[in-house]
């Protein structure tokens, strides 16, 4: 037997939507994605926007509890404590998870993010030349964390998920990892998981999943 739907996640091919969609596949929680065409301003609809105000993936609906929660790092945080998984209970742990995951929200991804942006378009040189020399930085910045340790917060956690998506985009944005030999260990490691490769792959692979109930019920 299926179980019903657990997670409505709404997202799209983007980095922010593929950490939902990785974390997912990781806790094994069941769920539907429901891609949004950002291109035609679909997160800004107004049914969108009674989920998230801010008219951005990801959004989630628990539909065990009625819950919305939106912007990617709370959503992760819920997802983690929801499974049990992925966010150490422990408060000095916790705190070194969320540093690396606040990271991510409030540099990485908003830099890269603009980094494309200015790529994208000509005549900004200065605006290009400042975003692509931060983003090298945080780069730096992950690479001398990730010098002496195998995960980005002690052990595998919703941090890496976080960043994995932003480091895949940065490559496919023309910054190699080339001088930033830990990160791109800690690439390479992290995207030879099964799990991590089918939540690249969603929405292509969403669909209803058992739970241990379902199982021992069919
Ligand atoms: N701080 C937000 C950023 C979310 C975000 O920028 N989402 C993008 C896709 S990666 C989006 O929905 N863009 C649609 C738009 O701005 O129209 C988060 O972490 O969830």
């Amino acid at each position: 037997m299926i179980a019903s739907i657990m997670i409505e996640a709404y997202t799209a091919l983007t980095p922010n939507g593929r950490k939902l969609a990785i974390m997912l596949e990781e806790t094994g929680l069941a769920y539907e994605a429901r891609l949004l065409d950002i291109a035609k301003g679909e997160p800004h609809a107004a049914w969108f926007r009674r989920l998230n105000p801010n008219g951005k993936i990801p959004v989630i609906r628990d539909t065990d509890t009625g819950r919305v929660v939106w912007e990617s790092g709370p959503t992760l945080i819920y997802l983690a404590e929801k499974a049990g998984r992925l966010l150490p209970a422990d408060p000095a742990a916790r705190l070194d998870v969320l540093q690396w995951l606040f990271f991510q929200a409030g540099s990485l991804g908003p830099m890269s993010g603009q980094f494309n942006h200015f790529r994208l378009r000509e005549g900004e040189p200065h605006a290009l030349a400042r975003y692509r020399s931060e983003v090298l930085r945080l780069l730096g910045v992950l690479d001398g964390a990730l010098q002496e340790r195998t995960y980005i917060g002690g052990a595998y956690s919703i941090a890496d998920i976080a960043l994995l998506p932003w480091i895949r985009a940065v490559q496919k944005w023309g910054l190699a990892l080339d001088d930033f030999t830990h990160l791109e260990r800690w690439y390479a490691h992290l995207t030879e998981r099964p799990v991590v490769r089918r939540g690249f792959e969603v929405p292509t692979s969403s669909r209803p999943r058992e739970t241990p109930t379902s199982r021992a019920q069919a």
